[in-house]
């Protein structure tokens, strides 16, 4: 086993990755930006290494920063949790040959998948329903339209080095198109450095579910079923739930096998995810591929009853996984509700600063995975996400009814947060039945 891990992100992930290495008496080395010396985990942590100012470019995104760190602290591996450096090949090649473990997919993994257009052949090759679209990345506005026209409008414009949302352009006619494939390409080299587009027939009203899995070294793949993430706003998830209520044990199975198809196809390793599209006619299309933990984890956790991180490291320590697919049970229903420091009333804008009191739920069946305290100081330099809270109970009204309690349980003081909009959508009849569509938040919670 691993005997010395260096954790290379900040906030909730650092914490949840420092919180699992203790438990399997690992020990741990955080390194954290002049904006995070008094981030609570540091606390916890065997060591800690200032590795430069706020700006992630300069602390969390700077590759020599990170490996001087490490060996410096003479790590064997090194976690990199989510956003920031987890899906960067180059980073775990320099991981790798530097002898350093990289706690995520090989690098020639990650680049697979990362490569949007390049993951949807592999899929086609995998035998994994992918939508109508270009073979590859598209030369030019020319050869886009004579694909557009063949695959028919409305048509999707995607950044082969997006995913997530960004570059991502519709248009719904010939004029549309031209414009839109002109912006995404500016939109992308500007974002990815990579003005590389492929494009697929746009879906309305599809579900977003999204199915993990675990590879280990020695050919054993599972999935873990599958999180509905389809509550979003800006493609910024808001409340994420497995099992999903759209999705039986049979249409599980089909996307299970896609993935795990997927996957072994890709060489991957370690912990990833297969987003998929699923329309209102229960037909899935696979859309892209995550090589990385995800923030939306702990639902998954929270009903097979593993920990996806101690399998992330057991996985890059080299041991088998241990169990199959029918060992694998779901059982209950989980809820995620992320809380961000943003201002619902202001176009969501972040809302940094002291967090003057703090009272968090607890009881049966709460989970929250946050490093704030009372009298910490949220920056204003990371991402607004402050606290996961999951709910757990024995199926999904139950857990709905636990989220509501926990919720109304939740102070935080001194920043305007997002608990009052969860308060709002879990209130919803929509939201209870089961039965919100991609565009619900922005419909029904505009002002
Ligand atoms: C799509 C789509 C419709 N058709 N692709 C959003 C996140 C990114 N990973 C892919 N996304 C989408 N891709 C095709 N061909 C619609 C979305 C999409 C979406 C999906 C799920 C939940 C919310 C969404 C909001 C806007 C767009």
């Amino acid at each position: 086993m691993l005997r010395r891990i260096l954790i290379a992100n900040r906030g909730e992930i650092a914490l949840r990755v420092l919180r699992t290495c203790k438990e399997m008496g690992i020990e741990t080395v955080c390194v954290y930006s002049e904006q995070d010396r008094d981030a609570i985990y540091l606390r916890y942590a065997d060591e800690s290494i200032c590795i430069g100012p706020g700006p992630a470019a300069q602390s969390y995104l700077d590759i020599p920063r990170i490996i001087a760190a490490a060996e410096i602290a003479d790590v064997e591996a090194i976690h990199p949790g989510y956003g920031f450096l987890s899906e960067n090949a180059d980073f775990a090649e320099v991981c790798h040959s530097c002898g350093i473990a990289f706690i995520g997919p090989p690098p020639e993994a990650i680049a697979a998948v990362g490569d949007k257009a390049r993951a949807r052949e592999l899929a086609r090759q995998a035998e994994v329903p992918v939508l109508p679209g270009s073979e590859g990345v598209v030369r030019d506005v020319e050869q886009g339209l004579r694909i557009a026209r063949e695959i028919g409008f409305p048509v999707m414009i995607k950044a082969a080095a997006g995913g997530g949302g960004r570059g991502m352009r519709v248009a719904h006619s010939e004029l549309a198109f031209t414009n839109g494939f002109l912006a995404a390409r500016s939109e992308a080299e500007a974002a990815f450095k990579d003005g590389s587009l492929y494009l697929e027939k746009y879906i309305e009203g599809a579900r977003h579910i999204e199915i993990q899995v675990l590879a280990d070294a020695h050919g054993g793949i599972v999935h873990l079923g599958e999180r509905d993430c389809s509550l979003q706003r800006r493609h910024q998830k808001l409340i994420e739930e497995a099992p999903s209520p759209f999705v039986d044990e049979e249409l599980r199975a089909r996307m299970g096998a896609a993935a795990v198809r997927l996957a072994r196809l890709a060489g991957y390793r370690n912990a990833g995810t297969a987003e998929f599209l699923v329309g209102p006619d229960r037909r899935f299309y696979f859309i892209e591929m995550n090589a990385r933990i995800q923030v939306e984890h702990p639902v998954t956790e929270m009903v097979c009853g593993i920990d996806l991180v101690r399998e992330q490291i057991r996985i890059a320590a080299g041991e088998p996984l241990g169990y199959t697919q029918s060992d694998v049970r779901l059982v209950g229903a989980a809820i995620e509700c992320r809380i961000n420091a943003e201002d619902p009333d202001q176009n969501f804008k972040p809302s940094p600063g002291r967090v003057s009191a703090y009272v968090p739920p607890g009881g049966r069946g709460v989970r929250l995975d946050s490093h704030v305290y009372a009298g910490y100081t949220i920056p204003p330099h990371y991402d607004s996400m402050v606290a996961k809270l999951i709910a757990y109970g024995a199926d999904r009204a139950e857990a709905i009814a636990i989220m509501s309690r926990a919720l109304g349980e939740f102070v935080i003081e001194g920043v305007r947060t997002t608990i009052p909009l969860h308060r709002r959508i879990l209130a919803t009849q929509e939201f209870r039945r089961g039965e919100v569509s991609t565009t619900f938040v922005e419909e029904r919670f505009r002002r």
